[in-house]
């Protein structure tokens, strides 16, 4: 299988400006393509993941990526896919992001070899233009019927669309056309909505690059979940890579959630696993499901990705302990991340605590009495331990690293008591 024809079994091509032309030339030749991401946060999210795994995937046949990180389209908003007018970053809030985000993206990517991974921010270039020379050199190719009737600028003819973020397709365009020109780029890929943004840019190139000159656009599709609701998006927000937004064992626990009925064509979207690895994956879907393979491979593949070996193995443990209950051998910071939404209580400064005053004072169980009965019925632990000794005084010794006291009541219901 060559790239074109992986790409294609993955499901990741959506469309293509070329695709005899295209394919012609990947087969002549290596080339340097390019991918652009916007600074709308200091992190990253899993939604933005699917073209930049793209692009890694055409580095790994040899082909040279670049990452744009779009210091300068992020001051001014992308109307793509967006039904209102965006509020404006200030300049310090896209600096920040724009750091987040090339830390992330460096990750991603090889920066070293023949095909090494080049970053550009297009700041460098867009905020030397002055407005004349915009005006002139590159206002005049983009027609304003041409740009009307793109999509994503028709869709907001009737709820209104500044001057500002009608332009933005142009900046995109003269990336390309920069890019084109000082690094010979010859494709760009991004998802469904950048179409508008992408084509742009063929047009600039083919009225302002020298004769003969040709280059290319690909996207990618828009990440579908079975059951109608979106993808990425969690009780909790967004699932972020920035392990300070998303733990690794939320992240962990998102891919281990996937349901059966998406997770084999994640694992071609999301992951490096090939052909075989994948298929044999979906077999054991219909052989013994309950098994959860492709789920586990699935996480353990992103997981290692985005956060590392260590990361995973934390998450491993962590998931592993919370599914049995024996919750004792986790340390203060594995317990930080796994009990991120679990009820948690405040204790007194006191060394020594009644069981039974602390699980009322906590909102474990409502009432002294009701405490009582659930201690002696064996439905409490502590620590992973079942508790049925009604006069039971919790001590330093029952605290994870002087900091955490893990209390369960019933199967499956847990409090963490700080310290
Ligand atoms: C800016 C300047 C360029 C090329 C691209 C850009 C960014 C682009 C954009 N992209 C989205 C973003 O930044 O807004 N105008 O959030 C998202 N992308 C990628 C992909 C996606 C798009 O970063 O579909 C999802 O992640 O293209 O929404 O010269």
């Amino acid at each position: 299988m060559n790239l074109l024809e992986d790409l294609k079994w993955r499901g990741v091509v959506y469309q293509q400006t070329d695709e005899e032309g295209l394919t012609d030339l990947l087969n002549q030749e290596k080339i340097s393509l390019y991918c652009g991401v916007d600074p709308t946060a200091d992190s990253m999210h899993i939604g933005h993941l699917l073209p930049f795994l793209t692009l890694r995937r055409f580095q790994n046949q040899g082909h040279r990526p670049i990452v744009l990180v779009g210091g300068a389209t992020g001051l001014i908003g992308d109307p793509s896919g967006k039904s209102e007018e965006r509020k404006l970053q200030t300049t310090e809030d896209v600096e920040r992001n724009v750091q987040g985000i090339q830390g992330q993206l460096k990750r991603i990517f090889d920066f070293e070899g023949e095909n090494g991974a080049i970053m550009v921010n297009n700041y460098d270039w867009t905020s030397k233009l002055d407005v004349v020379s915009f005006l002139r050199d590159f206002g005049k190719h983009v027609g304003v019927n041409y740009m009307l009737a793109k999509d994503t600028i028709a869709s907001r003819l009737e709820t209104g669309i500044s001057f500002t973020e009608f332009t933005y397709t142009i900046l995109q365009a003269m990336d390309f056309l920069h890019l084109y020109q000082n690094h010979q780029c010859k494709l760009q890929i991004g998802g469904s909505d950048q179409w508008g943004n992408i084509t742009t840019g063929l047009e600039l190139i083919r009225k302002m690059a020298s004769e003969g000159s040709k280059a290319f656009g690909l996207t990618i599709p828009l990440v579908t979940k079975a059951d109608g609701t979106k993808f990425g998006k969690t009780e909790g927000g967004a699932i972020w890579l920035d392990p300070e937004k998303t733990s690794p064992y939320e992240f962990y626990q998102f891919w281990i959630n996937t349901a059966d009925a998406d997770v084999i064509k994640y694992l071609k979207y999301f992951t490096f696993l090939g052909k075989e690895e994948i298929e044999a994956l979906e077999a054991s879907i219909q052989e013994e499901a309950h098994l959860r393979k492709a789920q586990k491979a699935l996480a353990e593949e992103m997981t290692r990705m985005i956060h590392g070996e260590d990361a995973l193995q934390q998450a491993i443990k962590i998931s592993a302990a919370l599914f049995s209950g024996d919750v004792k051998n986790l340390t203060a910071a594995e317990i930080k991340q796994g009990f991120k939404d679990v009820p948690s209580y405040e204790a007194p400064a006191e060394e020594e605590l009644s069981l039974v005053e602390l699980i009322v004072a906590a909102k474990i169980s409502p009432s002294k009495r009701q405490a009582r009965e659930d201690i002696t019925n064996g439905a409490v632990s502590i620590n992973g331990e079942k508790v049925t000794d009604t006069n039971y005084v919790l001590t330093t010794a029952d605290r994870i690293e002087d900091q955490f006291t893990i209390v369960r009541r019933g199967k499956k219901k847990y409090f963490l008591i700080k310290y």
